[in-house]
């Protein structure tokens, strides 16, 4: 099986790239191949953060297929907060739970509750493109002040999700991974993969 490398340090998204890649490819992590991926996000963007994590892996001459991921969490009220910040809004070693506490404290009072998730991947395999491409992912819901469930990752907990009339942490991994921000930029990949 061919393989591929998901650039990232966070568990939850690794979880999600097996769930929409391992039919494919034999997927692994910078931890199973011994690098250590500590990537500087000094960009200003989504799509910035993400090259700059492919970059990193690239210049390592793998030999594999590498994606990577960047992402966040807007929320319109607090003017796209906490946006490319979503994995430290706390402060640097903080935990979901205090990215949560600090998004529904900053949201006390506030009316607008709209947000929507944003993910932009990266991805590089010389079988494919010559040059990286870049495919991006939106979902849009509301944030809810009582938080629920225990599935999914960061902010899964208090972000609702309308269609289904519920947050994305009691959705199942299937039901998630068929609507979520990640799941349409995966989408866009595959359909120009022809998979
Ligand atoms: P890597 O850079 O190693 O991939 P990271 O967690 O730092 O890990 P990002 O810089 O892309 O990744 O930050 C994304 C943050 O946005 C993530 O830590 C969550 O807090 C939030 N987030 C992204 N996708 C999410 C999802 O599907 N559900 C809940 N929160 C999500």
């Amino acid at each position: 099986m061919q393989k591929i490398l998901i650039g990232t340090n966070n568990k939850g998204k690794v979880k999600e790239y097996k769930f929409f890649l391992s039919n494919y490819f034999d997927v692994l992590t910078p931890a199973d191949i011994g690098v250590n991926f500590d990537v500087a996000e000094t960009g200003t963007t989504y799509e910035e953060n993400s090259l700059l994590k492919l970059e990193f892996l690239r210049r390592k001459d793998l030999n594999m297929a590498i994606l990577c991921d960047d992402s966040g969490l807007e929320i319109e009220s607090l003017s796209g907060e906490p946006g490319i910040f979503s994995a430290r809004y706390a402060g640097e070693d903080c935990s979901d739970q205090d990215n949560i506490n600090k998004v529904l404290r900053n949201l006390k009072g506030k009316k607008d509750r709209k947000a929507k998730f944003v993910c932009v991947i990266s991805f590089f395999w010389e079988k494919f493109s010559s040059f990286p491409r870049l495919f991006r992912g939106e979902c849009h819901g509301s944030i809810i002040d009582n938080q629920s469930g225990n599935s999914g990752f960061g902010y899964d907990p208090i972000f609702f999700y309308e269609n289904l009339a519920k947050t994305f942490a009691n959705l199942s991994e299937d039901e998630k991974n068929k609507v979520s921000h990640r799941a349409i930029a995966m989408k866009e990949l595959f359909s120009n993969l022809n998979f």
